[in-house]
Order: structure tokens, then sequence, then C-alpha cells
């Protein structure tokens, strides 16, 4: 038998199979964080153990989570949004194999320009109204989703505009939060259909860091929107920085590109580029 972990205790975890919840064990050679929230696992039940780890999707760090399948990253025309932590947490998906959804959020007070973000699958809702929430819900369909974006867009209350058991769920995380326990708790996932998970994590906290190891000459590998114009680049090792004849500063001269991303790339490879003077002397 098989199952999806969706919750650990200290030696326990939480297992939904296709019967239900239950808890395990696991063996010794998995202990010492071998096992991880989102794991896939395969289950001895006469000995109520987990025998193995499937293997997986990616692995995620601060939320700890395994196997995360889509992000939405919500936006509001109110707090004013960030575009850089929007930019950094599209390329936290693309480095993790995570599909990013942008979600603008609040559509009865006002909608957002979000062309510059045209290459990724974008959705327009709002939580008050419940506009177009059923839509937003199908996209969850036999996916491991989780929400993420700044602080009063609106998270919270679209997942209790979605999920039934929500405000049990709020409860919890804001408990969580009072008493500071937030950065090292595992994350925890709620069932909303066939094969279909909401991780609740309490904010996306390693952002930094994740972007600190991506080596700074395959940056522009991580922009979906950059990789056509990349092809007319005259040199194979482009950053698309200062080179001349590049592909990508000629598509943001003629608007085929989005200045803003561009600007924010950037900002975001110097700071790579001075890490890495810093750490290797
Ligand atoms: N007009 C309007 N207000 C909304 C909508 N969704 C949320 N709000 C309001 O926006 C404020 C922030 O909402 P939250 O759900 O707490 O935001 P959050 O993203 O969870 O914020 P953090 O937990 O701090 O990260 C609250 O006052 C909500 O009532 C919406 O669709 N329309
Ligand atoms: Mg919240
Ligand atoms: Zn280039």
């Amino acid at each position: 038998m098989q199952g999806k972990v969706v919750k650990i205790f200290s030696n326990l975890f939480r297992v939904r199979t296709r019967e239900g919840e239950f808890d395990f064990s696991c063996r010794k050679n998995l202990k010492d964080g071998g096992v991880f929230v989102g794991d896939e696992v395969e289950l001895n039940e006469a000995d109520k153990v987990i025998e193995n780890v499937l293997p997986r999707k990616n692995l995620l760090i601060r939320p700890p989570l395994a196997n995360l399948d889509q992000l939405i990253i919500v936006v509001a025309s109110e707090p004013v949004p960030d575009f850089m932590i929007v930019d950094k947490l599209i390329l936290f998906c693309m480095i993790n194999n995570v599909e990013p959804v942008l979600c603008l959020n609040k559509l009865d007070l006002d909608d957002v320009d979000l062309k510059a973000y045209s290459f990724l699958k974008v959705i327009k809702v709002s939580a008050k109204s419940g506009q177009n929430l059923e839509e937003l819900k199908k996209l969850f369909k036999g996916k491991v989703s989780a929400f993420a974006g700044q602080s009063a867009v609106g998270k919270s209350a679209l997942i209790n505009a979605l999920v039934p058991e929500a405000s049990a769920l709020e409860g919890e995380l804001s408990q969580k939060i009072k008493r500071g326990k937030n950065t090292t708790r595992h994350a925890q996932l709620y069932l909303l259909g066939p094969k279909t998970f909401l991780a609740d994590t309490a904010g996306f906290t390693a952002l930094d860091e994740t972007l600190l190891n991506v080596d700074y000459s395959r940056l522009w590998t991580y922009y979906p929107d950059f990789i056509s114009f990349a092809k007319n680049c005259k040199y194979r090792s482009c950053e698309h920085i200062q080179e001349e004849d590049c592909g990508v500063r000629q598509a943001v001269r003629e608007s085929k590109l989005d200045k803003g991303r561009y600007l924010r790339y950037k900002s975001i490879m110097a700071n790579l580029k001075q890490n890495w003077r810093k750490t290797h002397g």
C-alpha cells in the first residue's frame, strides 16, 4: 500500500491512503530527516511502519515540504505590489520545479496590470465577492498547492473562502505564529479533494537563501520569458547585462520584454555576483 505523508509529529507520520488517514512510524534507516510532509511512501500495514520513500519531484527547505506542484503567488491592488517579491517567488518556483500561478486578489477593489507576466498562468479573483473562485478551485485539482505573497494581499481570506475547514487551519496557524514557532514548524497538507492537497505553510522564508545558491551565469535560464530572445544573443555565454548583440536587451529596447522584469533581473544578478565575490575571495 502507498500513501502520502500529510503531517509529522515528533516521531509519528500521518499518512493519507485510499482508505483514510493513519499514523505510522518509520524504519530506522529513514529516521533523521528522511521523511517529509508531501512524501509518497510505501507502507507496511502489519507493522505500521513506512518502508520506503518514493523518488521526489522536489524538496523545499523552509517550509520543509516535498513534492509541491504549484505555488499560487498572490498580489492585489492594495497593498501596492512589490514585483521584486513576485519575481523572486517565480525564480524560487523555477529552481525547484514548481509551477508558479499568479493570482490577483481583491478584483472587487481594482485591477492590476499583469501583462509582464503573460508567460504564466494568471487568474484574477476576489475572496470577498467570490468572483472567479470556482476557476481558481479548478486549478487545484489533483495537485499539491500552496499560497505565497506579500502580507495583506488576502492569502488567508482566499484559503478561508476555498477550504471549508480553513478556520481551524487558520486558528492553528496564528497561534503558532504568536508563539514564534513558524520558522521551524513542519508544513501540513489538507485534503481538498481526490489527490488534491493544500499546504498550510507559514511562508516561504528560504527565498533569498535559495537564490544565493544559483550560479549567476545560469540565472537567466530560470526566466521563461527571456529564453526565446536569448537565442538571438551573439555569445553563448551571454549574461544579458552589457554584452553587445544581446537578444534579451534588444527585446527590452523594443518593448517585447517587460523593462521592470529586466531591471529586477539585473539587480538580482548584481546581488549574486557580489555574493560570489564574497565567498570566492
Ligand atoms: N476588498 C477586498 N478585501 C480583501 C479581499 N481579500 C482579503 N481582503 C482583506 O485584505 C486584508 C488582508 O487579508 P488577509 O487574508 O489577512 O491577508 P494575508 O495575505 O493572509 O496576510 P498575511 O497573513 O499577513 O500574510 C483583510 O482585511 C481582508 O479582509 C478581497 O477580495 N477584497
Ligand atoms: Mg494570512
Ligand atoms: Zn544576451
